[in-house]
């Protein structure tokens, strides 16, 4: 059946009466008076919407008789240019929206407005959002404007179809047959991505490949950058540093050498002859093999200004990774970065983006935020989170990731003093940056829903919903999503939201309790694997990060360890400095601590870690209990699956809780507290 495929975007019928009543009072009619494709999208998401959501037929106008929904901006549409609309519309720019309930030749109308139409399609879409959600909708006045700028995808797709680390089929992109076969899957992808904000899509790998910078690539991308621009979406593409070198033929990719210069300036000339909205790079270099400016003792600046500059005329900006380490630096690696970065602060020309995980180190479970957040005030830095779930049970474990995002976002830097959060360094008011974006690891493939785990389209839903608006709650996201994708029903919804808003929180305990981190299992990173050592580097084992011996665990980055800590303000350091006041979540992060410690609870750390393992895996089951009570009220196809992957989850959260007590045990020596079943 089509119910997953149709992600939050379906509308059956609306069940509450008085509901659909009111809804109708606005719906006879759609009036548009100038078309545009953008205008045509926005008025058919609506007839559509209204007429599954209400069962009721649309008729559409270009003149206004009475009644109904008036779609346009002041300059293609004469009705909405005479509403005094102006001063609210000042506020919205290029991509926000009005909505109002008001009267026309003394009818009353809802009126949806913009100043651009990108911004009346997103304003449709939230207007469809209000109504699959039951929202009330009389006296509606709604301005809304996205607090970021670029809202992103990245995907992280090789040309052969394959997604590193995708578990939800093989990529959207059908190569092969572009550019002369449009899959309609591009355009519904398109459509998905309008409904939530995202306005932009790096369609390749980080890991790249320079062939997708070779003519037959560039004809296919633009036939994707032609479904996708009604829609508001933008391209962009991974530069392959050493390309000059690999499609160009010259010898060297120095970014300061002349000729490679004069070759990337007239590569990134010929992409806007294909595509003239190209949005621009996303690099990552020096990082894990790929080649990179330090190839020819450059930085990263050098690298960046080098693209920037040949993009910089045709509009197009650079989003520069700081994922970056190495093992030949003797060094923890959650200091690489700012070490790296920091330091050429206010050396980025100005359509660069510094592009920043999260976390200092790689998407765990649960990391602090990144010390790079508030330590470049120059510079703007872009969000990095992943949708897809490489540490968190891939496409397999039903984990709701606003909560993670939000905590990140949340998060004060003190850069500024109190209240400089990560979200107001990633939205540029901290520094009055214009530049700003939030990017999106995508969980995104070619499985008839999208995204593999049912649940899984929540994250890339709560991705553009929260990089439009970063103070939303994870649990209206939820509520929204849960809406919009599954039922109205008052009580499942709130079984629901309980189980998405505590599920990230249970996978931290069954995974990584306490602030451990990286000891899953080697290279596909999926199950327990805290045992792992002797591999080629010393930041790919697990003991590295773990490092437990008889005395203790934890990874002691204090000043008297490896002063990770001191990278952050004064202030922040200060919570989390001392083992006796550093919040629990995060105490392996930063501390080597004994195995008899007294923790809040009055446990020993043995115990109290032991119990988390154990309260993690016994939450799954709870988990399972509240799925089952959505019989007969979700569909059935998406109730067995949920179902299955749900006992799959407490399965393997069951594997993780018993692999790493017992492990743990073999240095601890103590036994599994009483009260707790014995792991087998
Ligand atoms: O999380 C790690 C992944 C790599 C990935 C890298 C990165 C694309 O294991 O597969 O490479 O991060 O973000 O560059």
């Amino acid at each position: 059946s089509e119910d997953g495929y149709q992600l939050w975007l379906r509308y059956n019928k609306l069940t509450d009466a008085a509901t659909i009543n009111q809804y109708k009072a606005y719906t006879q009619g759609i009036v548009l008076e100038k078309e545009s494709p953008t205008l045509l999208l926005a008025r058919q998401e609506l007839q559509l919407a209204l007429q599954g959501l209400l069962q009721t037929k649309v008729t559409f106008s270009n003149t206004f008789q009475g009644g109904g929904i008036i779609i346009g901006t002041p300059s293609s549409s004469g009705i909405i240019a005479s509403l005094a609309l102006s001063d609210k519309l000042k506020a919205t720019g290029d991509e926000g929206f009005v909505i109002v309930q008001t009267r026309v030749k003394n009818k009353p109308c809802i009126v949806i407005s913009a100043n651009k139409d990108i911004g009346v399609l997103y304003g449709t879409f939230h207007f469809i959002r209000l109504l699959q959600t039951q929202q009330r909708i009389e006296n509606i006045a709604i301005t809304s404007a996205p607090a970021i700028k670029h809202r992103i995808l990245n995907h992280w797709d090789n040309l052969d179809r394959t997604v590193e680390r995708g578990y939800a089929g093989f990529s959207l992109w059908d190569w092969h047959r572009l550019p002369g076969y449009i899959d309609q899957r591009y355009i519904d992808y398109a459509r998905a991505n309008a409904s939530i904000g995202i306005n932009g899509a790096v369609l390749t790998n980080v890991n790249a490949n320079a062939q997708i910078l070779t003519e037959p690539y560039l004809k296919k991308v633009a036939a994707l950058a032609n479904v996708f621009r009604p829609y508001g979406i933008k391209v962009y593409l991974t530069a392959r540093f050493s390309a000059p070198v690999e499609i160009g033929g010259l010898s060297t990719a120095d970014p300061l050498d002349a000729n490679v210069k004069a070759w990337w300036k007239k590569k990134i000339d010929e992409i806007y002859t294909y595509i003239p909205d190209f949005g621009g790079f996303t690099v990552k270099a020096n990082s894990e093999g790929q080649p990179g400016p330090q190839n020819y003792n450059r930085n990263h600046a050098d690298g960046a200004n080098m693209l920037a500059e040949a993009l910089a005329p045709h509009n197009g900006i650079v989003m520069w990774r700081a994922f970056v380490y190495s093992n030949e630096v003797p060094e923890d690696r959650a200091k690489q970065a700012y070490n790296e970065f920091k330091p050429l602060d206010g050396s980025f020309a100005k359509n660069v983006l510094v592009q920043v995980k999260n976390g200092p180190i790689d998407f765990q479970p649960r990391e602090p935020f990144h010390p790079l957040f508030g330590a470049m005030p120059k510079t703007p830095l872009m969000m990095e989170f992943q949708l897809t779930q490489e540490y968190l049970g891939f496409a397999t474990h039903l984990v709701y990731l606003a909560p993670l995002f939000k905590e990140c976002l949340d998060a004060d830097t003190y850069a500024k003093g109190k209240g400089s959060t990560v979200a107001h360094v990633v939205d540029g008011s901290l520094e009055n940056h214009s530049l700003t974006g939030i990017a999106g690891v995508a969980n995104i493939g070619n499985d008839r829903n999208w995204t593999g785990h049912p649940f899984a389209q929540a994250n890339w839903y709560a991705l553009g919903r929260l990089a439009w608006n970063p103070s939303l709650s994870s649990e209206t996201v939820a509520e929204e999503w849960i809406r919009a994708t599954f039922t109205n029903n008052e009580k499942s919804v709130h079984t629901l939201k309980d189980m998405m808003l505590a599920s990230r929180e249970v996978t931290v305990q069954y995974m990584t309790p306490l602030g451990l981190h990286h000891i899953m299992g080697w290279n596909h990173h999926y199950g327990p694997g805290p045992w792992i050592k002797d591999k080629p580097r010393a930041d790919w084992t697990s003991v590295y990060y773990h490092q437990a011996d008889e005395n203790g665990i934890g990874f002691n980055r204090t000043a008297t360890g490896s002063k990770a800590l001191l990278q952050y303000t004064p202030e922040v350091q200060k919570i989390y400095s001392s083992l006796e006041n550093c919040p629990e979540e995060y105490l392996l992060w930063y501390h080597h601590v004994p195995w008899n410690y007294k923790m809040k609870s009055g446990r020993t750390l043995w115990d109290e870690l032991c119990h988390r393992y154990y309260q993690g895996a016994d939450s799954v089951r709870r988990m399972q209990q509240q799925w089952s009570t959505l019989k007969g009220i979700v569909d059935e196809e998406r109730f067995q699956q949920v179902s299955s992957l749900i006992s799959i989850q407490h399965q393997e959260a069951i594997w993780w809780r018993n692999a790493c007590v017992l492990y743990f045990q073999t240095f601890s020596k103590k036994d599994i507290p009483s009260g707790l079943e014995k792991p087998d």
